[in-house]
């Protein structure tokens, strides 16, 4: 007999409260989890210190994490800044670093950041209607740069990509957006080293 899980389902999908219908888990992200993330760690202290904000959260529909399969959720990444850098996913590779993503944009103004292992970069624009397709190989992270609304995107990957932070927890992307004069500016991350001389 066919288990329910396997039969075709729907769910619907808005910008505004209740964002899905229906998901299986609720994942929250505060600063906390965050250290070692933000380039000003002087500012990251202190502002822990206020208070242990909830940066972001990821809804997710569950399915077995296997080749065949599609993963998709909503990630909500609240606006704010540690220091001049604005709050971001913590980023990642996928453990299969053939697998690619798609990320599309129901509310909010931000970026995607992505690098290969080789170090070539890409920032691309994310808002309301925008969908962005993450190549295979491309390490991505969210960046909300509203002053006051939530980035808001809902996302489909390949069951069996999985998840590789190491490198990102380790080095950051190249690439870093932080507010100048009340815009989002890239800056050159001084964490990151090229892919060859790291140990
Ligand atoms: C997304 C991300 C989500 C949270 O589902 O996992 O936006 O970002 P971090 O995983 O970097 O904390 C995705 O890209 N999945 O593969
Ligand atoms: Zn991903």
């Amino acid at each position: 007999m066919t288990h329910p899980i396997d039969r075709p389902f729907s769910f619907g999908l808005a910008a505004s409260s209740p964002l899905l219908e229906r998901y299986d888990n609720h994942l929250t992200r505060r600063l906390a989890s965050m250290a070692g993330y933000y380039l000003d760690s002087e500012a990251y202290t202190a502002q822990l210190a206020q208070e242990n904000s909830l940066v972001y959260e990821v809804y997710e529909i569950r399915r077995p994490e296997q080749a065949g399969e599609l993963l998709s959720g909503l990630s909500i990444l609240h606006p704010g800044k540690v220091g001049t850098e604005y709050f971001m996913t913590k980023g990642h590779f996928h453990a299969v670093l053939e697998t690619g993503e798609i990320y599309h944009c129901l509310n909010g103004r931000g970026a995607l950041v992505m690098e290969t292992p080789e170090g070539e970069w890409a920032v691309e624009a994310l808002h309301p209607g925008q969908v962005l397709y993450v190549p295979p190989r491309w390490a991505h992270r969210s960046v909300n740069t509203d002053p006051t609304e939530d980035l808001v995107t809902f996302f489909v990957y390949p069951g069996h990509a999985g998840h590789d932070y190491g490198t990102i927890e380790k080095f950051g992307f190249r690439k870093l957006l932080v507010e100048q004069d009340g815009q989002p500016i890239l800056l050159d991350n001084p964490r990151w080293h090229p892919p060859e001389t790291r140990r």
